[in-house]
């Protein structure tokens, strides 16, 4: 049974890597779904764990949002940011300390972007 399943998934693997259609033929995890309009942040890469943030940016103030100190501050890993808008997440609460700005698209693991389990708060700019 094991060296069946590790079969096919060799054979998957491979026309993933081929890269035909490779995003419209994986399936999508129900949490990677896409969400319109909002930006969603996860614990852990690949927008799997708890999943944090899911805000749209007319629920934020100007200065912006804050990410829950308990369930969120230094874990955020990966977002998808279905907005119109940039989004800037910030090393400290209260929208301080070094920070980094996420265009709209996907961030499968913040470490690409020196940003892994750092977030504590978050400002849209649209
Ligand atoms: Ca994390
Ligand atoms: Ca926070």
């Amino acid at each position: 049974m094991l060296s069946r399943k590790s079969i096919a998934l060799g054979a998957a693997g491979l026309v993933l890597a081929s890269g035909t259609a490779a995003a419209a033929g994986a399936p999508a995890s129900a949490e990677a779904q896409a969400a319109p309009g909002e930006v969603r942040m996860w614990e852990d890469p690949d927008y799997t764990g708890s999943l944090y943030v899911q805000t749209r940016p007319s629920q934020c103030p100007a200065e912006g949002c804050d990410i829950d100190g308990w369930d969120g501050d230094n874990e955020i890993s990966s977002v998808i940011n279905e907005t119109g808008c940039t989004v800037r997440l910030w090393d400290l609460d209260g929208f301080g300390g070094g920070y980094v700005d996420l265009r709209p698209g996907r961030y499968g693991n913040l470490e690409l972007q020196g940003f892994d389990n750092k977030a504590e708060s978050y400002t849209f700019y649209c």
